[in-house]
Protein backbone atom coordinates (compact mmCIF):
# COMPACT_ATOMS: atom_id res chain seq x y z
CA UNK A 1 0.00 0.00 0.00
CA UNK A 2 1.69 3.27 -0.76
CA UNK A 3 1.98 5.96 1.53
CA UNK A 4 -0.64 8.50 0.07
CA UNK A 5 -3.40 5.69 0.27
CA UNK A 6 -2.63 5.15 3.58
CA UNK A 7 -3.22 8.74 4.49
CA UNK A 8 -6.56 8.89 3.16
CA UNK A 9 -7.57 6.11 4.42
CA UNK A 10 -6.59 7.70 7.59
CA UNK A 11 -8.52 10.65 7.33
CA UNK A 12 -11.92 9.15 5.59
CA UNK A 13 -11.70 6.94 8.29
CA UNK A 14 -10.96 8.96 11.01
CA UNK A 15 -14.27 11.02 10.20
CA UNK A 16 -16.41 7.78 9.43
CA UNK A 17 -15.46 5.87 12.66
CA UNK A 18 -16.35 7.68 15.75
CA UNK A 19 -13.48 7.71 18.13
CA UNK A 20 -13.79 4.87 21.50
CA UNK A 21 -10.50 6.08 23.04
CA UNK A 22 -10.30 5.13 26.85
CA UNK A 23 -9.93 7.33 29.45
CA UNK A 24 -6.45 9.43 29.66
CA UNK A 25 -4.96 7.76 32.58
CA UNK A 26 -6.28 4.31 31.30
CA UNK A 27 -3.22 2.35 31.36
CA UNK A 28 -2.27 -0.83 28.67
CA UNK A 29 0.37 -4.06 28.95
CA UNK A 30 1.11 -7.42 28.08
CA UNK A 31 2.07 -10.18 30.51
CA UNK A 32 3.78 -13.60 30.61
CA UNK A 33 4.74 -15.95 33.70
CA UNK A 34 7.86 -17.93 34.84
CA UNK A 35 7.42 -21.30 34.00
CA UNK A 36 5.47 -20.52 30.83
CA UNK A 37 8.93 -18.75 30.33
CA UNK A 38 11.92 -20.01 32.49
CA UNK A 39 12.99 -22.86 34.47
CA UNK A 40 12.74 -23.52 37.76
CA UNK A 41 12.39 -26.83 39.73
CA UNK A 42 8.93 -26.93 40.42
CA UNK A 43 5.54 -28.77 40.74
CA UNK A 44 5.35 -28.34 36.85
CA UNK A 45 8.73 -29.90 36.49
CA UNK A 46 7.87 -32.65 38.61
CA UNK A 47 4.26 -32.78 36.34
CA UNK A 48 5.66 -33.03 32.50
CA UNK A 49 8.45 -34.81 33.14
CA UNK A 50 6.58 -38.00 34.87
CA UNK A 51 3.59 -37.67 33.56
CA UNK A 52 4.57 -36.09 29.89
CA UNK A 53 1.18 -37.73 28.63
CA UNK A 54 -0.61 -34.69 29.93
CA UNK A 55 0.58 -32.69 28.30
CA UNK A 56 -0.53 -33.27 24.11
CA UNK A 57 2.28 -32.55 22.40
CA UNK A 58 4.43 -33.80 25.51
CA UNK A 59 7.09 -31.60 25.25
CA UNK A 60 8.11 -29.30 28.91
CA UNK A 61 9.07 -25.96 29.97
CA UNK A 62 12.58 -26.25 30.45
CA UNK A 63 13.52 -23.71 28.22
CA UNK A 64 10.15 -22.54 26.66
CA UNK A 65 10.96 -18.75 25.48
CA UNK A 66 14.09 -18.59 27.17
CA UNK A 67 13.47 -15.32 28.67
CA UNK A 68 15.64 -15.91 31.38
CA UNK A 69 18.48 -15.29 28.45
CA UNK A 70 16.57 -13.29 26.18
CA UNK A 71 15.20 -10.50 28.76
CA UNK A 72 16.75 -7.76 27.11
CA UNK A 73 15.19 -8.52 23.74
CA UNK A 74 11.54 -8.50 25.31
CA UNK A 75 12.19 -5.22 26.76
CA UNK A 76 12.56 -4.28 23.35
CA UNK A 77 9.52 -5.80 22.14
CA UNK A 78 7.41 -4.24 25.48
CA UNK A 79 8.58 -0.65 23.80
CA UNK A 80 7.86 -0.95 20.84
CA UNK A 81 4.27 -1.93 21.52
CA UNK A 82 3.99 1.20 23.84
CA UNK A 83 2.89 -0.41 26.63
CA UNK A 84 2.49 1.39 30.16
CA UNK A 85 3.20 -1.73 32.08
CA UNK A 86 4.37 -5.02 32.09
CA UNK A 87 3.23 -8.59 33.73
CA UNK A 88 5.58 -11.12 34.67
CA UNK A 89 5.36 -13.64 37.46
CA UNK A 90 8.73 -14.29 40.07
CA UNK A 91 9.24 -18.47 40.23
CA UNK A 92 9.74 -19.17 43.75
CA UNK A 93 12.52 -21.54 43.30
CA UNK A 94 13.96 -19.69 41.34
CA UNK A 95 14.16 -17.35 44.34
CA UNK A 96 14.06 -19.81 47.22
CA UNK A 97 15.57 -22.96 45.81
CA UNK A 98 14.39 -24.98 49.07
CA UNK A 99 11.02 -23.22 48.63
CA UNK A 100 12.18 -21.95 52.10
CA UNK A 101 13.87 -18.66 52.95
CA UNK A 102 16.88 -20.07 54.66
CA UNK A 103 18.13 -19.19 51.48
CA UNK A 104 17.99 -16.69 48.80
CA UNK A 105 19.51 -17.76 45.42
CA UNK A 106 21.84 -14.81 44.55
CA UNK A 107 21.43 -15.93 40.34
CA UNK A 108 17.57 -15.55 40.46
CA UNK A 109 17.85 -12.50 42.93
CA UNK A 110 20.00 -10.82 40.53
CA UNK A 111 17.77 -12.19 37.31
CA UNK A 112 14.57 -10.37 38.25
CA UNK A 113 16.52 -7.41 39.72
CA UNK A 114 18.11 -6.67 36.39
CA UNK A 115 14.61 -7.27 34.83
CA UNK A 116 13.33 -4.69 37.05
CA UNK A 117 16.00 -2.63 36.48
CA UNK A 118 15.84 -2.97 32.72
CA UNK A 119 11.98 -1.94 32.45
CA UNK A 120 12.14 1.07 34.60
CA UNK A 121 14.81 2.61 32.54
CA UNK A 122 12.77 1.82 29.38
CA UNK A 123 9.45 3.67 31.76
CA UNK A 124 8.01 0.57 31.48
CA UNK A 125 6.57 -0.15 34.88
CA UNK A 126 6.89 -3.72 36.42
CA UNK A 127 3.58 -5.51 37.65
CA UNK A 128 4.64 -8.70 39.47
CA UNK A 129 3.05 -11.89 39.95
CA UNK A 130 4.04 -14.13 43.41
CA UNK A 131 2.97 -17.04 42.43
CA UNK A 132 1.63 -17.98 38.94
CA UNK A 133 1.20 -22.13 39.85
CA UNK A 134 5.07 -23.25 39.75
CA UNK A 135 5.40 -24.35 43.67
CA UNK A 136 8.61 -25.51 44.88
CA UNK A 137 8.20 -29.02 44.54
CA UNK A 138 9.53 -29.62 47.83
CA UNK A 139 6.71 -27.84 49.52
CA UNK A 140 4.40 -30.07 47.64
CA UNK A 141 5.90 -32.97 49.18
CA UNK A 142 4.60 -31.15 52.43
CA UNK A 143 0.74 -31.55 50.89
CA UNK A 144 1.42 -28.08 48.87
CA UNK A 145 -1.87 -25.92 48.93
CA UNK A 146 -3.72 -28.76 51.30
CA UNK A 147 -1.19 -28.12 53.68
CA UNK A 148 -3.04 -25.41 56.01
CA UNK A 149 0.95 -24.02 56.93
CA UNK A 150 1.17 -23.73 53.18
CA UNK A 151 -0.24 -19.64 53.99
CA UNK A 152 2.56 -18.83 55.98
CA UNK A 153 5.25 -20.08 53.95
CA UNK A 154 4.11 -17.90 51.53
CA UNK A 155 4.03 -15.20 53.52
CA UNK A 156 7.62 -15.85 54.28
CA UNK A 157 8.50 -15.77 50.38
CA UNK A 158 6.74 -12.49 50.01
CA UNK A 159 8.76 -10.63 52.46
CA UNK A 160 11.76 -12.09 51.05
CA UNK A 161 10.33 -10.73 47.56
CA UNK A 162 8.88 -7.39 48.95
CA UNK A 163 12.31 -6.77 50.20
CA UNK A 164 14.36 -7.20 47.12
CA UNK A 165 12.06 -5.05 45.13
CA UNK A 166 9.80 -3.71 47.30
CA UNK A 167 11.26 -0.23 46.66
CA UNK A 168 11.20 -0.46 42.71
CA UNK A 169 7.86 -2.46 42.21
CA UNK A 170 4.59 -0.82 42.85
CA UNK A 171 1.59 -3.27 41.93
CA UNK A 172 1.51 -6.42 43.07
CA UNK A 173 -0.40 -9.47 42.22
CA UNK A 174 0.03 -12.27 45.13
CA UNK A 175 -1.86 -15.11 43.45
CA UNK A 176 -2.63 -16.38 39.41
CA UNK A 177 -6.11 -17.81 39.24
CA UNK A 178 -7.00 -19.64 42.36
CA UNK A 179 -9.88 -21.51 40.13
CA UNK A 180 -6.69 -23.52 37.94
CA UNK A 181 -4.71 -23.94 41.06
CA UNK A 182 -7.51 -25.80 43.22
CA UNK A 183 -9.67 -26.81 40.84
CA UNK A 184 -7.57 -28.36 38.31
CA UNK A 185 -4.18 -29.16 39.99
CA UNK A 186 -6.12 -30.81 42.84
CA UNK A 187 -9.07 -32.62 41.17
CA UNK A 188 -7.57 -32.84 37.62
CA UNK A 189 -4.78 -32.09 35.17
CA UNK A 190 -2.43 -29.19 35.86
CA UNK A 191 0.11 -30.02 38.48
CA UNK A 192 0.04 -31.60 41.05
CA UNK A 193 -2.14 -33.52 38.76
CA UNK A 194 -4.33 -35.13 41.91
CA UNK A 195 -7.77 -36.40 42.12
CA UNK A 196 -9.18 -35.86 45.47
CA UNK A 197 -13.19 -36.09 45.07
CA UNK A 198 -13.53 -32.22 45.86
CA UNK A 199 -11.69 -32.51 49.02
CA UNK A 200 -8.61 -30.86 47.85
CA UNK A 201 -9.85 -28.27 45.86
CA UNK A 202 -11.81 -27.06 48.30
CA UNK A 203 -9.15 -27.06 51.35
CA UNK A 204 -6.67 -25.15 48.52
CA UNK A 205 -8.98 -23.15 48.01
CA UNK A 206 -9.21 -21.64 51.67
CA UNK A 207 -5.49 -21.57 52.44
CA UNK A 208 -4.57 -20.22 48.65
CA UNK A 209 -7.15 -16.93 49.61
CA UNK A 210 -5.50 -16.93 53.11
CA UNK A 211 -1.83 -17.41 51.62
CA UNK A 212 -2.85 -13.99 49.56
CA UNK A 213 -4.60 -12.65 52.73
CA UNK A 214 -1.39 -12.82 54.72
CA UNK A 215 0.79 -11.23 52.10
CA UNK A 216 -1.73 -8.81 51.85
CA UNK A 217 -1.34 -7.88 55.18
CA UNK A 218 2.21 -7.93 55.53
CA UNK A 219 2.52 -5.73 52.59
CA UNK A 220 -0.36 -3.81 54.43
CA UNK A 221 1.92 -3.00 57.58
CA UNK A 222 5.84 -3.22 57.01
CA UNK A 223 6.02 -2.06 53.42
CA UNK A 224 2.95 0.49 52.43
CA UNK A 225 4.23 2.95 54.64
CA UNK A 226 7.37 3.08 52.92
CA UNK A 227 6.83 2.36 48.98
CA UNK A 228 2.84 2.98 48.56
CA UNK A 229 2.38 0.00 47.08
CA UNK A 230 -0.83 -1.61 45.65
CA UNK A 231 -1.61 -5.16 46.14
CA UNK A 232 -4.64 -7.97 45.18
CA UNK A 233 -4.78 -11.55 43.57
CA UNK A 234 -6.04 -12.14 40.19
CA UNK A 235 -8.97 -14.47 39.53
CA UNK A 236 -9.68 -16.44 36.76
CA UNK A 237 -13.60 -15.11 35.60
CA UNK A 238 -15.64 -16.48 33.32
CA UNK A 239 -18.99 -15.76 32.58
CA UNK A 240 -22.10 -18.14 32.63
CA UNK A 241 -25.72 -18.02 30.91
CA UNK A 242 -28.34 -20.46 31.47
CA UNK A 243 -29.01 -22.45 28.81
CA UNK A 244 -32.79 -22.19 28.91
CA UNK A 245 -34.50 -19.85 31.31
CA UNK A 246 -35.20 -22.92 33.60
CA UNK A 247 -31.36 -23.56 34.51
CA UNK A 248 -31.45 -19.62 35.72
CA UNK A 249 -31.62 -20.26 39.33
CA UNK A 250 -28.87 -22.99 38.99
CA UNK A 251 -26.70 -20.60 37.04
CA UNK A 252 -26.20 -18.01 40.04
CA UNK A 253 -25.20 -21.00 42.22
CA UNK A 254 -22.69 -21.52 39.46
CA UNK A 255 -21.93 -18.01 39.80
CA UNK A 256 -21.37 -18.64 43.55
CA UNK A 257 -19.08 -21.58 42.92
CA UNK A 258 -16.79 -20.61 40.26
CA UNK A 259 -17.03 -16.38 40.55
CA UNK A 260 -17.87 -15.18 44.14
CA UNK A 261 -16.23 -18.41 46.19
CA UNK A 262 -12.95 -16.38 45.21
CA UNK A 263 -14.61 -13.04 45.84
CA UNK A 264 -16.50 -12.92 48.45
CA UNK A 265 -14.32 -13.46 51.23
CA UNK A 266 -11.94 -10.56 50.12
CA UNK A 267 -14.29 -8.10 48.50
CA UNK A 268 -17.59 -8.24 50.03
CA UNK A 269 -18.92 -6.27 52.57
CA UNK A 270 -19.78 -9.20 54.70
CA UNK A 271 -16.67 -12.00 54.40
CA UNK A 272 -16.60 -15.25 54.16
CA UNK A 273 -17.79 -17.68 51.77
CA UNK A 274 -21.03 -17.06 49.48
CA UNK A 275 -23.79 -17.95 51.61
CA UNK A 276 -25.70 -19.97 49.21
CA UNK A 277 -22.55 -22.13 47.97
CA UNK A 278 -21.73 -22.68 51.81
CA UNK A 279 -25.48 -23.78 52.56
CA UNK A 280 -25.46 -26.19 49.69
CA UNK A 281 -21.86 -27.68 49.95
CA UNK A 282 -23.16 -28.42 53.44
CA UNK A 283 -25.96 -29.85 52.85
CA UNK A 284 -24.59 -32.07 49.67
CA UNK A 285 -21.74 -33.22 52.24
CA UNK A 286 -24.05 -34.06 55.36
CA UNK A 287 -26.05 -35.89 52.47
CA UNK A 288 -23.40 -37.85 51.37
CA UNK A 289 -22.18 -38.68 54.90
CA UNK A 290 -19.13 -36.68 55.66
CA UNK A 291 -19.19 -35.43 59.28
CA UNK A 292 -18.21 -31.43 58.35
CA UNK A 293 -18.84 -29.50 55.42
CA UNK A 294 -16.03 -30.31 52.47
CA UNK A 295 -15.67 -26.16 52.49
CA UNK A 296 -13.84 -25.39 55.43
CA UNK A 297 -15.06 -22.48 57.41
CA UNK A 298 -13.53 -19.54 58.38
CA UNK A 299 -12.84 -18.53 61.99
CA UNK A 300 -13.95 -15.18 62.96
CA UNK A 301 -9.93 -13.96 62.53
CA UNK A 302 -9.46 -15.47 59.16
CA UNK A 303 -12.65 -13.88 58.19
CA UNK A 304 -11.36 -10.56 59.36
CA UNK A 305 -7.89 -11.33 57.65
CA UNK A 306 -9.42 -11.67 54.42
CA UNK A 307 -11.75 -8.94 54.47
CA UNK A 308 -10.86 -6.04 52.91
CA UNK A 309 -7.72 -7.28 51.77
CA UNK A 310 -7.25 -5.60 48.83
CA UNK A 311 -6.47 -2.05 47.03
CA UNK A 312 -8.05 -3.17 43.33
CA UNK A 313 -9.33 -6.27 42.24
CA UNK A 314 -7.56 -8.53 39.56
CA UNK A 315 -9.53 -10.08 37.37
CA UNK A 316 -8.61 -12.63 33.89
CA UNK A 317 -11.26 -13.13 31.10
CA UNK A 318 -11.29 -15.15 28.46
CA UNK A 319 -14.63 -16.97 27.29
CA UNK A 320 -18.23 -17.52 28.75
CA UNK A 321 -20.31 -20.78 29.11
CA UNK A 322 -23.86 -21.88 29.25
CA UNK A 323 -25.06 -24.11 32.16
CA UNK A 324 -27.46 -27.08 32.10
CA UNK A 325 -28.33 -29.64 34.91
CA UNK A 326 -25.87 -32.62 34.16
CA UNK A 327 -27.82 -35.86 32.96
CA UNK A 328 -28.33 -38.59 35.07
CA UNK A 329 -25.42 -40.47 35.21
CA UNK A 330 -23.72 -37.56 32.70
CA UNK A 331 -19.88 -37.76 33.49
CA UNK A 332 -19.12 -33.92 34.49
CA UNK A 333 -15.54 -33.32 36.05
CA UNK A 334 -13.76 -30.13 36.69
CA UNK A 335 -10.67 -30.86 34.20
CA UNK A 336 -10.79 -27.20 32.69
CA UNK A 337 -13.99 -26.24 33.77
CA UNK A 338 -16.43 -29.07 31.41
CA UNK A 339 -18.54 -29.22 34.22
CA UNK A 340 -18.60 -29.03 37.92
CA UNK A 341 -19.24 -32.12 40.02
CA UNK A 342 -20.20 -30.44 43.13
CA UNK A 343 -23.31 -28.79 41.27
CA UNK A 344 -24.43 -31.54 38.72
CA UNK A 345 -24.15 -28.96 36.08
CA UNK A 346 -23.19 -29.42 32.61
CA UNK A 347 -21.21 -26.38 30.80
CA UNK A 348 -21.68 -25.74 27.40
CA UNK A 349 -21.37 -23.15 24.30
CA UNK A 350 -24.14 -21.48 22.16
CA UNK A 351 -23.09 -22.69 18.33
CA UNK A 352 -22.77 -19.31 17.56
CA UNK A 353 -19.73 -18.36 19.73
CA UNK A 354 -16.30 -18.98 17.82
CA UNK A 355 -14.22 -21.98 18.70
CA UNK A 356 -10.76 -21.27 19.42
CA UNK A 357 -6.99 -23.69 19.99
CA UNK A 358 -8.21 -24.01 23.69
CA UNK A 359 -11.02 -26.75 24.06
CA UNK A 360 -12.26 -24.61 26.95
CA UNK A 361 -12.43 -21.15 24.83
CA UNK A 362 -15.35 -19.96 22.99
CA UNK A 363 -15.13 -16.44 21.58
CA UNK A 364 -18.17 -13.83 23.07
CA UNK A 365 -17.15 -10.72 23.67
CA UNK A 366 -20.15 -9.56 24.78
CA UNK A 367 -19.55 -11.83 28.33
CA UNK A 368 -17.54 -9.20 29.36
CA UNK A 369 -19.28 -6.29 29.86
CA UNK A 370 -21.98 -8.87 32.18
CA UNK A 371 -18.99 -10.25 33.74
CA UNK A 372 -17.66 -6.77 34.64
CA UNK A 373 -20.99 -5.73 35.83
CA UNK A 374 -21.84 -8.40 37.74
CA UNK A 375 -18.81 -8.02 40.13
CA UNK A 376 -19.93 -4.06 40.30
CA UNK A 377 -23.02 -5.30 41.62
CA UNK A 378 -21.61 -7.46 44.09
CA UNK A 379 -18.60 -5.71 45.18
CA UNK A 380 -19.36 -1.85 44.68
CA UNK A 381 -16.77 0.19 43.26
CA UNK A 382 -13.56 -1.60 43.42
CA UNK A 383 -10.83 -0.53 40.99
CA UNK A 384 -11.08 -3.33 38.58
CA UNK A 385 -7.76 -4.05 36.59
CA UNK A 386 -7.77 -6.77 33.75
CA UNK A 387 -4.82 -8.78 34.20
CA UNK A 388 -5.07 -10.96 31.22
CA UNK A 389 -7.19 -11.38 27.96
CA UNK A 390 -6.27 -12.63 24.94
CA UNK A 391 -6.57 -15.10 22.20
CA UNK A 392 -5.42 -18.95 21.41
CA UNK A 393 -4.66 -19.80 17.66
CA UNK A 394 -2.39 -21.95 15.75
CA UNK A 395 0.07 -19.66 15.28
CA UNK A 396 1.12 -20.67 12.10
CA UNK A 397 -0.33 -16.96 10.57
CA UNK A 398 1.64 -13.81 11.51
CA UNK A 399 -1.41 -12.04 9.80
CA UNK A 400 -3.07 -12.56 12.99
CA UNK A 401 -6.75 -10.83 11.87
CA UNK A 402 -8.79 -13.05 14.45
CA UNK A 403 -6.52 -11.87 17.60
CA UNK A 404 -6.96 -8.34 16.36
CA UNK A 405 -10.71 -8.60 15.93
CA UNK A 406 -10.93 -10.22 19.37
CA UNK A 407 -8.69 -7.65 21.39
CA UNK A 408 -11.01 -4.78 19.16
CA UNK A 409 -14.44 -6.79 20.60
CA UNK A 410 -13.89 -7.67 24.29
CA UNK A 411 -12.22 -4.06 24.34
CA UNK A 412 -14.96 -2.52 22.99
CA UNK A 413 -17.12 -4.58 26.02
CA UNK A 414 -14.95 -3.40 28.71
CA UNK A 415 -15.59 0.59 27.08
CA UNK A 416 -19.53 -0.17 27.48
CA UNK A 417 -19.02 -1.61 31.01
CA UNK A 418 -17.13 1.83 31.81
CA UNK A 419 -19.28 4.34 30.23
CA UNK A 420 -22.98 2.00 30.54
CA UNK A 421 -22.39 0.32 33.55
CA UNK A 422 -19.66 2.79 35.40
CA UNK A 423 -17.62 0.04 36.05
CA UNK A 424 -14.25 1.39 37.53
CA UNK A 425 -11.84 -0.45 35.28
CA UNK A 426 -8.29 0.90 35.88
CA UNK A 427 -6.26 -1.20 33.03
CA UNK A 428 -5.55 -4.00 30.65
CA UNK A 429 -3.21 -6.71 29.84
CA UNK A 430 -2.99 -8.41 26.43
CA UNK A 431 -2.63 -11.99 26.66
CA UNK A 432 0.34 -12.95 26.03
CA UNK A 433 3.44 -10.62 24.87
CA UNK A 434 4.82 -14.02 23.51
CA UNK A 435 3.92 -17.47 22.49
CA UNK A 436 4.43 -20.00 25.00
CA UNK A 437 4.62 -23.35 26.89
CA UNK A 438 0.66 -23.51 27.11
CA UNK A 439 0.44 -25.69 29.87
CA UNK A 440 -1.25 -28.70 28.62
CA UNK A 441 -1.37 -27.87 25.57
CA UNK A 442 2.52 -27.31 24.94
CA UNK A 443 3.57 -25.41 22.16
CA UNK A 444 0.66 -26.25 20.06
CA UNK A 445 -1.83 -23.37 21.46
CA UNK A 446 -0.46 -19.81 20.63
CA UNK A 447 -1.57 -16.71 22.24
CA UNK A 448 1.14 -14.37 21.54
CA UNK A 449 1.32 -10.80 20.15
CA UNK A 450 4.21 -12.37 18.76
CA UNK A 451 5.53 -15.64 17.31
CA UNK A 452 7.98 -17.45 18.87
CA UNK A 453 10.21 -19.87 17.50
CA UNK A 454 10.92 -23.19 19.47
CA UNK A 455 12.75 -24.86 17.22
CA UNK A 456 15.04 -22.07 16.98
CA UNK A 457 17.87 -21.85 19.97
CA UNK A 458 17.51 -18.38 19.19
CA UNK A 459 13.75 -18.58 20.20
CA UNK A 460 13.65 -16.03 17.55
CA UNK A 461 10.83 -13.60 18.30
CA UNK A 462 8.45 -11.94 15.24
CA UNK A 463 5.80 -9.28 15.53
CA UNK A 464 2.33 -10.50 14.61
CA UNK A 465 -0.44 -7.93 12.95
CA UNK A 466 -1.85 -7.56 16.36
CA UNK A 467 1.54 -6.76 17.84
CA UNK A 468 0.85 -3.71 15.85
CA UNK A 469 -2.80 -3.23 16.23
CA UNK A 470 -2.03 -3.49 20.01
CA UNK A 471 1.22 -1.25 19.87
CA UNK A 472 -1.42 1.46 18.17
CA UNK A 473 -4.47 0.77 20.72
CA UNK A 474 -1.31 1.66 23.34
CA UNK A 475 -0.65 4.63 21.80
CA UNK A 476 -3.98 6.66 20.96
CA UNK A 477 -6.23 4.36 24.05
CA UNK A 478 -8.53 4.20 20.81
CA UNK A 479 -9.71 0.95 19.40
CA UNK A 480 -12.12 1.93 16.92
CA UNK A 481 -10.01 4.00 14.16
CA UNK A 482 -6.81 1.93 14.49
CA UNK A 483 -8.84 -0.97 13.81
CA UNK A 484 -10.71 0.13 11.19
CA UNK A 485 -7.44 1.13 9.38
CA UNK A 486 -5.42 -2.13 9.96
CA UNK A 487 -8.12 -3.84 8.61
CA UNK A 488 -8.86 -1.92 5.54
CA UNK A 489 -4.95 -1.58 5.39
CA UNK A 490 -5.00 -5.17 4.89
CA UNK A 491 -7.66 -5.39 2.36
CA UNK A 492 -5.72 -3.44 0.16
C1 LIG B 1 -4.65 -18.56 32.18
N1 LIG B 1 -10.27 -21.68 31.56
O1 LIG B 1 -5.08 -19.89 32.33
C2 LIG B 1 -3.26 -18.48 32.78
O2 LIG B 1 -3.14 -17.50 33.78
C3 LIG B 1 -2.18 -18.35 31.76
O3 LIG B 1 -0.98 -18.81 32.30
C4 LIG B 1 -2.56 -19.08 30.51
O4 LIG B 1 -1.53 -19.18 29.56
C5 LIG B 1 -3.74 -18.35 29.92
O5 LIG B 1 -4.77 -18.17 30.87
C6 LIG B 1 -4.33 -19.05 28.70
O6 LIG B 1 -4.74 -20.34 29.01
C7 LIG B 1 -6.38 -20.29 32.08
O7 LIG B 1 -10.48 -22.91 31.53
C8 LIG B 1 -6.66 -21.63 32.20
O8 LIG B 1 -11.18 -20.85 31.41
C9 LIG B 1 -7.95 -22.11 32.04
C10 LIG B 1 -8.97 -21.22 31.75
C11 LIG B 1 -8.69 -19.87 31.60
C12 LIG B 1 -7.39 -19.41 31.78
Amino acid sequence: MDCMKAVIIGAVLSVAAAERRFPAGFKFGTATASYQYDKGESIWDRFVHSRPEAISDRSTGDVACDSYNLWREDIQLLEDLNVDFYRFSIAWPRVLPTGFPNRVSEDGARYYGDLIDGLLARGIEPVVTLYHWDLPQPLQDLGGWANPLISEWFADYARVVYDLYGDRVKTWVTINEPTVICDIGYDGLVAPGLESEGRGSYLCTKHVLLAHAKAYRLYETEFKPKHQGQVSLTNQLMWFEPETEAEAELTELVKALSIDRYCHPIFSGAGGWPPALERHVAEKSAAEGEPRSRLPPFTGEELHLLRGSYDYLGLNHYTTRTVRRAAAGEAVGTYLFDGFRELGVALGARPEWPATMSHWFMVHPEGFRALLSYVKRQYGDVPVFILENGLSDAGTDLDDQPRVDYYRNYLEQVLLAIEQDGVNVVGYTAWSLLDNFEWMDGYQSRFGLHHVDFSSPLRTRTARRSARYYAALARTKDIHAEYEFHKMAAEL
